[in-house]
């Protein structure tokens, strides 16, 4: 009976997300109904809480990292600039209650509390590639919200070319600030169109759970197209600019890291190749594997960039 079959499959140990993460999968082909209430309460209590948030667009037949790999290889400098670090660090960031304040070029600007913003917004999972800079890869499914929807109840003003994204400052318990390594507070920007463009995506919970801290919670960007700084964390302040806002890594290498940061397999780091990358969680013995133009994701965001030369303008 399937009813019987549904169960068996959720009721056994769950070893590890990624497993969970198809049987999800499976249950969700199957039916679209409630997973949880077909289960023993036993077997409820394991559900993860954003077990029943449906799949979106664009997330085709991607293998999910492992869950371990996701949540303890970060780069989240508020903290530290060591990978493995950040975990225990951002254990103590504070992420509720958390408001965020909207600037600039629109008409419905003030100070929101997030949980009134996700009422506005029905979260859904999107299944994304994500390569850092410094040439790893990774594919997490994150649930959340996209980021143009979100942007247009804000009712943004014919005067906004860009919005800027700032993170908290509170060197107290973001203890990396303490320190230069970058210019505090992390500002990162995207140009309107792109971050009206389905793809770009805010996340506040990954592998059907509340986002890790040290990946970025409360909310944080996923713009998949991109290198993953502009991915920016812990989110404060959206401020709608008529002139593109100055980011934190480019103002510390500005030919390091550019505006546009869009992966491109031709376009090097001035300090190594971005032409592969090294996939996390793989062993050492798996071969790199070549970068793809957008990460992948030509066929959504390339029209964006029609007749800019992408070598200049990084
Ligand atoms: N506030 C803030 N956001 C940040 C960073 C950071 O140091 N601080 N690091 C960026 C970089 S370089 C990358 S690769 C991604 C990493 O996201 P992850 O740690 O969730 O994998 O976050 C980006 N967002
Ligand atoms: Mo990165």
């Amino acid at each position: 009976m399937l009813i019987k079959e549904r169960t068996s499959i959720l009721s056994s140990e769950i070893t590890s997300e990624a497993i969970f993460l198809n049987r999800r999968k499976l249950i969700k082909a199957a039916a679209g109904i409630s997973v949880a209430a077909l289960l023993p309460a036993s077997a409820r209590a394991q559900v993860k809480k954003y077990a029943q948030v449906p799949v979106g667009p664009y997330s085709g037949a991607l293998q999910p990292t492992d869950y371990e790999d996701v949540a303890n290889y970060t780069n989240y400098y508020e903290f530290s600039t060591d990978k493995k670090s950040s975990t225990v660090l951002a254990k103590n960031l504070q992420t509720s209650p958390w408001s965020i304040a909207v600037e600039g070029e629109a008409e419905k600007i003030g100070v929101f509390n997030l949980e009134d913003i996700l009422k506005n917004n029905p979260l859904e999972e999107r299944i994304y590639r994500f390569r850092c800079v410094e040439a790893w890869a990774m594919v997490v499914p994150w649930i959340g919200f996209p980021l143009g929807t979100m942007l247009k109840q804000f009712k943004p003003t014919s005067k906004a070319k860009f919005v800027e994204f700032t993170t908290l400052y509170d060197p107290k318990v973001m203890i990396g600030q303490k320190t230069n390594v970058l210019a505090w507070p992390y500002v990162e920007g995207l140009r309107i169109d792109e971050a009206m463009n389905p793809l770009a995506f805010l996340a506040t919970g990954m592998y059907d759970e509340t986002l890790p801290n040290q990946n970025g919670a409360p909310l944080r960007l996923v713009v998949p197209w991109k290198y993953g700084f502009k991915s920016i964390k812990a989110i404060v302040k959206i401020r709608f600019t008529e002139t593109m806002p100055a980011t934190a890594w480019s103002k510390m290498g500005p030919s390091e890291y550019g505006f546009y940061a869009n992966v491109n397999p031709e376009v090097a780091h001035p300090r190594w190749s971005q032409s592969r990358e090294r996939i996390l969680g793989a062993s050492i013995f798996t071969p790199k594997r070549k970068t793809e133009m957008f990460n992948g994701y030509g066929e959504q965001v390339a029209s964006l960039y029609k007749g800019m030369n992408l070598a200049k303008q990084y």
